[in-house]
């Protein structure tokens, strides 16, 4: 029995992968491991029998065998680490790649999620546009250091895995914001994990459910 996650019915970013079981049909793919898809509803989402797999009552859930998990930073880890193609056997590289999975996680996203979520749920408050330059300079300066860091180098550490995986997922997050523009090392970076076929395999299967759910 292959794995089966769960991802939205109807998911509100109207299929353009931003919504998290990207990342783990993403990490699926790259490793050439086929997956079952069950998709649930918001209710259905917050109802016991999902609550049971996901005590937040959110997605994306996995399940293979007797391992059922939450959290894309671990499914993705608990693939990467089953697998072949998504981590380094070296120990010292491998040790690096997973750091990076943490920093996409730990110092990229959070920064990036607030700003997201500031332009669109605080738009009608009063220090909106007080705050709004605040949270942007903090995403500045981790986009400052990636850069830096990433230089003219392809990936974060060597070869392609699942620190990239992630970071990518991450960085795609700015989509709307456009202040990847501002950042062609960064731009690139983005351009050439979207560009992976695994990549593109997952992205079009999570399209497909949209492209359904809108037709019926
Ligand atoms: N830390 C958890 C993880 O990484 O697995 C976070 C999981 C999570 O945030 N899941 C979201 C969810 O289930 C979907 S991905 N939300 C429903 C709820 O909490 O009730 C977040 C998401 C949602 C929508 C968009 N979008 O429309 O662009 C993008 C990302």
């Amino acid at each position: 029995m292959p794995p089966t996650i769960t991802a939205f019915a109807n998911s509100p970013d109207r299929g353009r992968g931003q919504a998290r079981d990207m990342r783990v049909r993403w990490a699926l793919e790259e490793v050439g491991q086929p997956y079952d898809v069950r998709l649930v509803s918001f209710e259905e989402m917050k109802a016991p029998g999902h609550l049971a797999l996901h005590p937040f009552g959110q997605i994306p859930t996995f399940e293979d065998g007797d391992v059922t998990m939450f959290e894309t930073g671990a499914i993705v880890l608990h693939i990467a680490e089953r697998n072949d193609g998504l981590l380094p056997k070296d120990a010292s590289a491998r040790a690096r790649a997973i750091a990076w999975m943490f920093a996409a996680l730990n110092t990229l996203e959070p920064p990036i999620i607030e700003l997201g979520m500031a332009t669109l749920l605080e738009r009608d408050e009063s220090w909106y546009e007080e705050r709004l330059p605040i949270l942007r300079d903090r995403v500045c300066v981790r986009l400052d250091e990636l850069s830096r860091h990433l230089g003219g180098a392809d990936w974060l550490d060597g070869a392609f895995s699942a620190g990239d995986l992630l970071m990518v997922t991450v960085l795609r997050r700015l989509g709307a914001s456009r202040i990847l523009g501002d950042y062609p090392t960064l731009s690139s970076y983005v351009a050439r994990g979207e560009a992976r076929p695994a990549f593109r395999r997952a992205f079009d299967a999570q399209l497909a459910v949209f492209t359904a759910a809108s037709a019926g």
